[in-house]
């Protein structure tokens, strides 16, 4: 008999994996922190990253983040610590994230995008010890108050710390630069980071990467995607997301000697105008993004997109129209990337035919990752059908941080992750996602797990029962339908409640993103024999609205 399920940080991979990926050339022992140092001799004076009207040096990045480092150390930081990072786009997040690399200090990548009730979940299910902010994002939005909401509250945090901006009662990261003093070198064994899921649960789940891992999926990215010292690279989206900072993103443009441009914003305009200052090479879009970059591009023409060589689509069904638009729009080759936070990536590869480019998702990184389709008893299906994607490999994680109980359902019993998604596989062993079985909204690219929304909807009186589902959309790809099963149908009119229920998860801290693009009112939600809610029942309803045109994409009321 087993006693109950031990939570650890890490799950490892059995011995003999371990050896056969050190064997293979994957894990080499080199750390993040280490891995900046060996760049910063390779090629010191190079320029690292633009951000606005700085630019640094890989040997100024280098020492940026070891006087950070000496700084969090002296503040009594040590290693194992974790700390929230939500930064905007700007240069500080590469300082503060390679300070922690080489402290062992592990950073929690929170997006822009998150609010109170997602950063203090990240902080309660890390234990960490501060909070790295900027006093503002790109839209305007003040974190310092969010700080001050998470401390009202009994909390982990000891400090807040302020990237950029007037820091107000907080500590300036300006302050914490200090004389740089060695530090012993990190075991690239260790978790280097915590990523965080998609979800598709009522609790955020947090996702180890060791330094090992994560190296490795850069450098395979890296060269897959054939970046170089001529490689300049615009991150346009968050750069804490995986996609962005490591397939092959900022990190496999440092690791091949390039050059990072930040985007403050993702918007054409910015792009445009920075992607023609320093002759961008690369970027990396979600299709919703990719959307409106085309739309600017045909009509605004694409003078200022010469230099562009590669644009990468992922994070969200790319349709194989708007696959087809990008190199007669754009000027350029199109790479589609089929990733996850808690691992696999794959790629099109830029010798494959258009067919492959335009229809599939892309084949792994790797030789050592290794596929399964199953059906719904978890049997191999044949090639071409579809069937759920199940994976294991080295750079895929063997379970959640301090998630047993998820664990045991999100693995199988030899160390295959559940990825949720429906795929069909060639004979060459290029991927496409056909959809999806996890209960997620993927709202543009941006994950929305169903059960914690409607957790959040049900703290609500008025709501008795709801179901959070996909709307189709043609610019998003999806947008979220809560239908609400209500306590006392006619006790205020509907128009109000529905705004209504959308200020009280405002209320209660959930990021914008999370908040139900519409809400349908039934007066009983279908059920399957179980007594769980019909899901697929609401979602044909919504699908044969759309066919009948209704305008879905509007919020409602
Ligand atoms: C990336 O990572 P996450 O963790 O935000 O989301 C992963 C999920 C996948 O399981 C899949 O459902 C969806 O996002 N997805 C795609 C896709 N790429 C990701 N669905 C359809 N087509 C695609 N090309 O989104 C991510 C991480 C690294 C690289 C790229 C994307």
């Amino acid at each position: 008999m087993s006693g109950p399920v031990q939570e650890v940080d890490l799950t490892p991979w059995p011995e003999d994996f371990a050896r056969h990926y050190r064997e293979r050339g994957y894990w080499r022992g080199q750390s993040l922190g280490a891995f900046l140092r060996e760049r910063a001799h390779q090629y010191g004076e190079r320029i690292a990253l633009i951000c606005g009207a700085r630019r640094w040096t890989y040997r100024e990045l280098d020492t940026h983040a070891d006087e950070v480092a000496a700084g969090l150390q002296a503040l009594g930081l040590r290693a194992g610590d974790r700390v929230v990072v939500q930064l905007p786009n700007i240069a500080e997040f590469f300082v503060v994230c390679f300070a922690c690399f080489r402290l062992g200090v592990i950073p929690v990548m929170a997006l822009p995008g998150h609010r109170r009730a997602e950063i203090a979940s990240f902080c309660a299910i890390s234990g960490a010890v501060a909070y790295l902010i900027a006093e503002r994002g790109a839209d305007g939005y003040d974190y310092r108050q969010l700080a001050r909401e998470l401390l009202a509250h009994p909390t982990s945090l000891r400090h807040v710390i302020v990237a950029q901006g007037d820091a107000a009662e907080f500590i300036a990261l300006d302050t914490l630069r200090h004389e740089v003093r060695p530090l012993p070198e990190r075991d690239a064994g260790e978790i280097a980071l915590l990523q965080l899921s998609g979800g598709s649960t009522g609790r955020p789940k947090l996702i180890p990467r060791t330094h090992d891992d994560y190296l490795y999926s850069v450098r395979a990215s890296a060269a897959i995607c054939e970046l170089g010292t001529d490689t300049v690279f615009l991150a346009v989206l968050p750069l804490a997301h995986n996609f962005p900072l490591s397939s092959p993103g900022t990190l496999g443009t440092l690791c091949a000697g390039g050059c990072v441009v930040v985007a403050p914003r993702p918007d054409p305009a910015t792009a445009f105008a920075l992607i023609a200052e320093h002759a961008v090479t690369q970027a990396a879009l979600v299709p919703a993004l990719l959307l409106s970059w085309l739309d600017a591009a045909a009509s605004r023409g694409r003078d200022a997109l010469a230099s562009l060589k590669c644009m990468q689509v992922g994070g969200a069904s790319l349709s194989p129209e708007v696959a087809a638009r990008v190199r007669p729009t754009l000027g350029c080759a199109l790479q589609q990337v089929f990733g996850m936070a808690e691992g696999l990536v794959n790629y099109t590869r830029s010798g494959d035919d258009d067919t492959r480019i335009l229809h599939t998702q892309g084949r792994p990184i790797s030789d050592d990752d290794e596929i399964r389709v199953v059906d719904d008893e978890d049997r191999d299906v044949a090639i071409g059908e579809v069937g759920h994607l199940l994976t294991r490999g080295p750079y895929t994680i063997r379970g959640y941080y301090r998630a047993a109980e998820h664990n045991a359902r999100a693995f199988t019993a030899d160390g295959f992750y559940r990825t949720g998604d429906r795929v069909r596989r060639d004979a060459q062993g290029y991927i496409q996602v056909v959809g999806r079985a996890k209960d997620q909204i993927n709202r543009g690219g941006e994950k929305i797990a169903a059960e914690e929304v409607e957790h959040q909807l049900l703290t609500h009186p008025q709501v008795r029962n709801v179901a959070l589902v996909a709307v189709p959309d043609a610019f998003l790809g999806e947008r979220s339908c809560a239908f609400v099963e209500l306590a006392q149908p006619d006790a205020q009119p509907r128009s109000r409640l529905a705004l209504e229920l959308k200020m009280h998860l405002r209320e209660r801290g959930i990021a914008t993103y999370k908040i139900p693009d519409r809400i349908e009112f039934v007066d009983a939600l279908p059920l399957t024999a179980p007594g769980k809610v019909a899901k697929q029942q609401l979602r044909e309803r919504l699908h044969g609205q759309a066919a009948n045109a209704a305008p879905l994409h509007r919020s409602h009321p």
